[in-house]
């Protein structure tokens, strides 16, 4: 990872993508990577970008050895008293929602403690890998934020409804151990082992067919919603699949599976 020269501004998100592994840095530790609104929307810039420029993964992060992942939402630019914190238009669920649909598989990579909107940004990644220090800590009543039902929602088909109540009622940093009992974290490694074990699982994901790795992302997000799906959504699920099982990279799974070589897949 190139860390920007000291002459220019850092810029608050720094992104490289090498092997068709896109990485995405929190370049702001001297405001504990919180999410101001600046911050946010250079990432909701640079996440589609990456994925356009050819990542078939993208890995969420903090510069190496960070106490603190990310603050969460700067809490000096939460709107005045009386007005809805986390509207579906504000930034931080922009946000969320570009992770959620984000066409390739997106991890968060996760030293140090985690602080409310940022364990939702962990939530809306596909999946989370932590060192064994880390901590997550849902604080919105601590702060008398109300958050919202989407947010809410994430929390419980992640971990369960009564993790998520505790989570949520007690503000209470949880244990990387903890987290990966019920389910928040996919792994959790030694911290000298972070970055070789997340990138190793990345690189698994590049090697797979993109377009069946991708019309799985999207068949997960719209079932994800958890609400029946009505015909038209049925429809839209076939027709994601039915382009991979169509696509020449389909026949050359299967095909390298038979002639017992690694398959070589193209994206078409
Ligand atoms: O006093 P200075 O100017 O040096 O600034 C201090 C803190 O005010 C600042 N800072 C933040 N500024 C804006 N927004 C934040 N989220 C934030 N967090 C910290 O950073 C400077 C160093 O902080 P300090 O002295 O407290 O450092 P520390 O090492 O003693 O403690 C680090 C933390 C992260 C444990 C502590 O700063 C903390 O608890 N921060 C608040 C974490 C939090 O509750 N985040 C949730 C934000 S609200 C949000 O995400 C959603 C809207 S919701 O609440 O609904 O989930």
């Amino acid at each position: 990872m190139t860390q920007p020269d000291s002459s220019t501004p850092p810029t608050l998100i720094a992104t490289t993508l090498a092997d068709n592994i896109g990485t995405l840095l929190f370049n702001n530790p001297g405001k504990l990577n919180c999410l101001s609104h600046s911050l946010m929307e250079k990432f909701i810039e640079a996440l589609p970008a990456l994925e356009q420029q050819g990542a078939r993964v993208i890995v969420i992060r903090a510069p190496a050895k960070s106490r603190v992942w990310s603050a969460g939402h700067d809490i000096n630019e939460l709107p005045e008293p009386r007005r809805d914190p986390l509207s579906y238009g504000d930034a931080l669920e922009r946000l969320l929602r570009k992770v959620q649909d984000c066409p390739v598989p997106v991890i968060a990579m996760v030293e140090g403690s985690v602080w409310g909107g940022a364990c939702d940004l962990c939530c809306s990644c596909d999946m989370v890998i932590a060192d064994d220090k880390a901590t997550f800590a849902m604080t919105p009543a601590k702060i008398g934020i109300p958050y919202n039902p989407s947010g809410l929602m994430h929390f419980v088909n992640h971990i369960g409804v009564n993790k998520a109540k505790e989570m949520f009622f007690t503000a209470q940093p949880t244990s990387a151990q903890e987290a990966h009992n019920n389910g928040f974290v996919n792994a959790i490694v030694p911290a000298d082992e972070l970055e070789a074990y997340t990138y190793g699982r990345a690189a698994h994901i590049a090697r797979n067919a993109p377009l069946a790795v991708r019309a799985i992302k999207a068949q997960f997000r719209l079932l994800s919603r958890g609400a029946l799906i009505d015909a038209e959504t049925a429809e839209r699920i076939q027709s994601i699949r039915r382009r991979v099982y169509d696509s020449q990279d389909y026949a050359e799974g299967i095909r390298a599976f038979k002639e017992k070589r690694p398959p070589h897949f193209e994206g078409k």
